[in-house]
């Protein structure tokens, strides 16, 4: 018999109980180099394991349809509070369950279905709910997309000018998931003004370099900046909605509830309330310097290793190898480096197939190890393992693959995350 208040996981559910152990187990030895990944604090941890999941709210503070609500009110509360105060920002909505629905509304509350979109394309660093085919917003809406000049791998913002005044679209959308330079906001607030357009910044891969004032702010320019709270921001699983002022601010409340989301995720409201208060503190300032010193010393390695970097290299988190040289698919490199505990994902490079099988590109980013502690040092040793990776892959010579394995699992255990306390 188990007593439902007291059981623990392990004595309900031994199949769950041993998967989470074993996930566990994988992150704490495999270096984490997924750009949109991250590692939560134990702070964000204990609020997202708290009863406070219990509780059914729809509305936003002070005005809910359910009762009982004075202590999330608080919890939310903070939660915009402090978004405005890191982001230096009028509007705030907590509530989207992720980055997606973040966009979805947006879409929502500024378009009409069959309105036009202009937003970066998938193959250049876009994201699917910026008008992609197979996503609902590029099946409700005229979506078009700009890309990047083929020789340096950037925006070009000539050409995007030029398809903004043949298309017209009421939203032009900058950001996207696989981007790693900065982004000119200002040139894109022009363009969007030449052609009467609202302009939406998805900051979802960047949002904690804005925080930590690494990267420059898209607030200022954009109508509306959505973001996750998941990726360099090291918070839980969900997205923001932001704008400078409240001008848009009714509809887009209205757009997430009753528009396209119900109810709160109570527990993930509390945990970005943490992850926010975190990063309003000076360490997060620091980790965020650290970030980008980490991402150009990475490039810096790869490249002086003959590793071609879509761009030149990055100014933020995130690193795009480009493996047409090498003859090389994402997925060989994505596999092979799994063999030496390193975790990464394929990706497309400008121009590249639609077939992810073929896809010649390798996104890395550096927030999650940064957060583990690892320095410059130690991101030019994974540098060169990745560069011998690459040359095993193309080359086909397996040797060398434990030494590699060995060094990885060097580092996990001298930058150790969580205590065995969570198991
Ligand atoms: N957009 C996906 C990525 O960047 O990996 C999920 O966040």
């Amino acid at each position: 018999m188990t007593d439902f208040f007291v059981s623990s996981l392990g004595q309900v559910d031994p199949l769950i109980r041993q998967a989470l152990d074993a996930e566990l187990k994988r992150q704490q030895t495999h270096i984490e180099m997924i750009a949109s990944e991250n590692i939560v604090s134990r702070a964000v941890l204990d609020a997202l394991g708290h009863p406070i999941t219990n509780k059914t709210l729809e509305g936003y503070p002070g005005h809910r349809f359910h009762g009982g609500g004075e202590y999330v009110d608080i919890v939310e509360q903070a939660a915009i509070d402090r978004a405005r105060e890191l982001f230096d920002c009028g509007y705030v909505n907590a509530q989207p369950h992720s980055g997606t629905q973040a966009n979805q509304a947006v879409f929502f509350a500024t378009l009409k279905p069959g309105d036009r979109v202009l937003s970066l394309n998938l193959a250049a660093g876009g994201h699917l709910s910026h008008g992609a085919s197979p996503n609902l917003s590029g099946r409700w809406f005229d979506a078009h997309h700009y890309g990047v000049d083929p020789e340096s791998g950037l925006i070009d913002y000539d050409q995007l000018a030029r398809s903004a005044h043949d298309i017209r679209p009421t939203l032009l959308i900058a950001g996207g998931s696989a981007y790693p330079r900065h982004i000119d906001f200002a040139r894109m607030r022009h363009i969007a003004d030449s052609v009467d357009a609202l302009l939406l910044v998805d900051m979802a891969h960047f949002a904690g370099l804005v925080a930590a004032g690494v990267h420059p702010s898209p607030l200022p320019h954009a109508d509306v900046v959505t973001c996750t709270t998941t990726k360099t921001l090291r918070g839980p699983r969900g997205g923001l909605i932001l704008a400078r002022d409240s001008s848009w601010g009714s509809r887009l409340q209205a757009a997430i509830f009753p528009g396209v989301q119900g109810s709160l995720h109570t527990q993930i409201i509390a945990a970005k309330a943490v992850c926010l208060g975190e990063a309003l503190g000076d360490d997060f300032k620091r980790y965020g310097r650290q970030v980008v010193d980490n991402a150009r010393g990475l490039a810096a390695t790869l490249s002086a290793n003959g590793i071609r970097l879509v761009s030149g290299g990055t100014d933020t988190h995130m690193l795009l190898l480009d493996l047409s040289p090498q003859g090389l698919r994402g997925q060989q490199l994505q596999d092979s480096l799994a063999e030496v505990h390193l975790t990464s994902n394929k990706n497309p490079i400008p121009f590249d197939s639609a077939k992810t099988s073929e896809w010649a590109g390798l996104r890395l980013g550096v927030g999650a190890a940064t957060t583990r502690g690892l320095q410059p040092d130690d991101f030019t040793l994974l540098g060169e393992i990745i560069a011998r990776t690459v040359t095993r892959c193309s080359e086909a010579r397996p040797g060398g693959i434990e030494d590699d394995r060995r060094q990885v699992l060097a580092l996990c255990e001298r930058y150790p995350i969580y205590g065995h306390d969570q198991t």
